[in-house]
């Protein structure tokens, strides 16, 4: 199934401003306050990184 996260940035670093997942080639711009949707396509189970521009912010999306 397609994947739809949600992230809610709560501070004003220029860091956060923008979510990159690499392995998708998909990014979305963060608005402080707010919650973002990122839609994602079906994809093989396994664990895919995301991170700011400058990889200093990083989490991992699990995929069972
Ligand atoms: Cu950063």
């Amino acid at each position: 199934m397609p994947i739809r996260l949600f992230f809610r940035r709560e501070e004003s670093s220029a860091c956060s401003e923008r979510v990159v997942f690499p392995d998708f080639h998909k990014s979305a711009l963060l608005p402080e306050g707010a919650v973002t949707p990122i839609e994602l396509p079906a994809t093989k189970p396994g664990e895919y990184q995301f991170h700011c521009q400058m990889v200093m912010l990083r989490g991992t999306l699990v995929v069972r």
